[in-house]
């Protein structure tokens, strides 16, 4: 087994009432731009991905990174780490198709507010097969198609401290 398992966040899945509300509120808020939308019937929803973090970003951390070390090299003193590394991360909104739907439900039950959490990983089949095996309930035997072509897999989320779990591969073929 290669872990970690995890790689990356690559999503936080936010349930909402109204799709177009929301991206407007997050564009507002955070000039957060969408780079996709797309209608999953399989998974009951109208969804939205908004990026959060560039390529730009990394690259002006790793910057700032190796200055900071030349700097300690040459001085013998701490500068310090920049606090946070940015990278390519997702907001992922979540409108139902209807109430009788994961997120529909999830809407009545608790309202508005945090759905899952997606992680990336390098081979979802072989991440369902090394997860199953410890005990954890598999939502997905097998992976589904999700946001912008990735192949997904979600993890029963009374066996993970309350917060469903999405797995998330791209350039899969599922
Ligand atoms: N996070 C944490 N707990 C959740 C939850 C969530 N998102 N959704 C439901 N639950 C909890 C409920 O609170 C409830 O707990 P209690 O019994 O302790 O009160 C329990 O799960 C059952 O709730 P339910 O409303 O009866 O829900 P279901 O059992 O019908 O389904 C779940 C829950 C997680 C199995 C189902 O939502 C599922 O299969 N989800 C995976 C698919 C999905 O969410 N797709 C939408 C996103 C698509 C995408 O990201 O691309
Ligand atoms: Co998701």
């Amino acid at each position: 087994m290669v872990l970690p398992l995890l790689t990356r966040i690559d999503h936080v899945g936010i349930a909402c009432r109204d799709l177009d509300h929301t991206v407007e509120l997050y564009r507002a808020t955070f000039g957060l731009e969408v780079v996709s939308t797309e209608i999953n019937e399989e998974q009951g929803v109208r969804e939205a991905m908004l990026r959060v973090g560039s390529g730009a970003a990394v690259a002006g951390v790793a910057a700032q990174v190796a200055a900071g070390l030349a700097n300690e090299a040459a001085e013998g003193v701490p500068l310090g780490r920049p606090a946070v590394l940015s990278g390519t991360g997702y907001v992922q909104l979540l409108e139902p198709l209807g109430p009788d739907t994961p997120v529909g439900k999830f809407l009545a039950r608790r309202g508005e507010g945090i759905h899952h959490i997606g992680y990336g990983v390098t081979d979802v089949r072989q991440a369902l097969s090394e997860i199953g095996g410890t005990g954890i309930r598999l939502l997905d035997e097998r992976p589904r198609h999700g946001s912008m072509g990735a192949s997904i897999a979600f993890l029963h989320p009374a066996d993970l401290g309350g917060v469903l779990t999405e797995l998330v591969q791209f350039g899969a073929d599922s």
